[in-house]
């Protein structure tokens, strides 16, 4: 649809940035917190731990003024579950319930809205011993942990997102660092844990709504629209599929609390169905989410299944399709370029997954991540001249307004990410943010923050609200 008028953003429409605790905060073993899952992951090779990131634990304030500099109307962050219960349960930990009582004062004190992450990737390692995602158990203490952030923030944080990324979990955990199952029937326990997951965010909203009735809350997955690579009937069913498997899974349950008929399918023909107890289906059918929020960087695009091993490929990272057998395999999209780490930029595609998303629920949108990994290059003077994130950005904004011109109901946009952090699972020097930390992969040198070339541009373009 070509509109001869665009509409113009709302009025307070959240222009905010994006981080996660683990990837952001370092400080891993103090004050009390516990090890998660990160922590004691293996770390790939070449890159740098999750230990010290960018330190944002011990310079949150400078942090925070700085995102006051820019103009962030929000700020998305996540809480560490191990800095409020080390071990996943039982005894509270006072220094990390303080840590998020400062960072959210400091956040409100600047006008900065603090839209709050309650679980972003970094399980306990003590849930983990215990059986993490595939012990029901797991249920609880999240259930337990998400009450606990409402009495303790629920005052000064109204939006809540309930669990970053559950798909890419599920379809990408061995990139991101989270995969566990057993040896017996893998896919049968993954999916198990996904249940789990999936009743921890429905108890979860349902809490939020009881305790804090002023509050909102919603799902966080990763969605992006799904092309099928030709327009051959049988590449058209592989992306239905792809896109059941990968998108709606998620958002039909958050939503409508029922499986996706089509990813269920697919369940039943792997034998990986999860066992569902009585009252799972009552609870998830009750639960309703306020808004849907999620991350976005690309398209997918996937052709027919050819049957055999051949369908599975590519690294596993969260922005290329690993395909599954008998169901669809990835392709490329020779229409669009790709960023360093070959990940598609399509700005095209940001407006249609708006739109397939809210023309299916209905509920008012968030975006909680888009962004451009690059290496970035500081010249003589001390400037980064990040034009090419400044491209990806403003063209993805764009289409952001194209789609508030369709009538999609879009209330914030928050990058990936708000300050240079380190990457799920390729180094710190692949960076996201417009504040540059002076760090290497290996050399933490000052951690000197800094402004690059596109902080001045998103400061312009939040003071006119988007406005050209
Ligand atoms: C999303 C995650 C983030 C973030 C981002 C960029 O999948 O929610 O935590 O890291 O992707 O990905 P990466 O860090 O792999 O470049």
């Amino acid at each position: 649809m070509q509109h001869k008028k665009l509409k113009d953003f709302p009025k307070n429409f959240f222009w905010g940035a994006s981080t996660s605790a683990y990837q952001v905060e370092g400080a891993w073993d103090k004050d009390g917190k516990g090890p998660s899952v990160i922590d004691m992951a293996p770390v790939v090779p070449g890159t740098t731990d999750f230990k010290v990131t960018s330190d944002h634990y011990h310079h949150y304030k400078e942090d925070v003024k700085l995102f006051a500099e820019l103009g962030l109307k929000a700020y998305r962050f996540s809480i560490a579950w191990t800095r409020i219960f080390p071990h996943g349960t039982g005894e509270i930990n006072p220094l990390g319930v303080a840590f998020y009582n400062n960072l959210i004062n400091e956040l409100k004190a600047h006008n900065i809205e603090p839209i709050v992450t309650i679980y972003h990737f970094d399980l306990p390692y003590a849930l983990q011993q215990k059986g993490g995602w595939s012990n029901r158990d797991t249920v609880d203490a999240f259930a337990f942990y998400c009450e606990t952030l409402f009495e303790l923030y629920g005052d000064r944080v109204k939006y809540w997102l309930t669990i970053n990324e559950q798909n890419m979990m599920i379809l990408h955990g061995d990139a991101i660092g989270t995969k566990s199952v057993t040896a017996e029937n893998p896919e049968k326990d993954l999916y198990q844990q996904n249940h789990h997951m999936l009743l921890a965010q429905a108890k979860a909203m349902k809490a939020c709504h009881e305790i804090l009735p002023h509050a909102k809350i919603g799902p966080a997955p990763n969605i992006s629209a799904i092309y099928p690579a030709s327009s051959k009937p049988e590449d058209v069913l592989a992306a239905s599929n792809c896109s059941a498997i990968r998108n709606w899974l998620y958002l039909d349950m958050a939503v409508y609390g029922r499986y996706n008929n089509i990813a269920w399918a697919f369940l039943e023909e792997r034998n990986a169905t999860p066992d569902i107890q009585e009252g799972d289906m009552e609870i998830m059918a009750s639960a309703k989410p306020d808004f849907i929020a999620f991350n976005y960087y690309s398209t997918q695009t996937v052709a027919a299944s050819s049957g055999d091993a051949s369908d599975r490929g590519s690294t596993g990272d969260q922005q290329i399709v690993v395909g599954e057998i008998g169901v669809y395999k990835g392709a490329s999209n020779p229409n669009l370029s790709k960023n360093d780490f070959g990940w598609e930029i399509d700005p095209v595609g940001f407006r249609n997954t708006l739109r397939e998303i809210y023309e299916r629920y209905a509920l008012p949108l968030i975006v909680t991540e888009n962004g451009l990994g690059a290496f970035d290059k500081v010249e003589a003077d001390g400037s980064i001249q990040d034009d090419y994130r400044i491209n990806y950005l403003q063209a993805h904004i764009d289409q952001i307004q194209l789609a508030l011109t369709d009538g999609v109901d879009v209330f914030g946009f928050c990058p990936w990410s708000a300050i240079d952090l380190v990457s799920t699972h390729q180094g710190c020097s692949k960076r996201y943010g417009f504040i540059h930390v002076n760090r290497d992969e290996f050399d933490l040198k000052d951690m000197k923050r800094s402004k690059k070339k596109s902080f001045f541009w998103y400061n312009a373009l939040i003071a006119k609200n988007g406005a050209k």
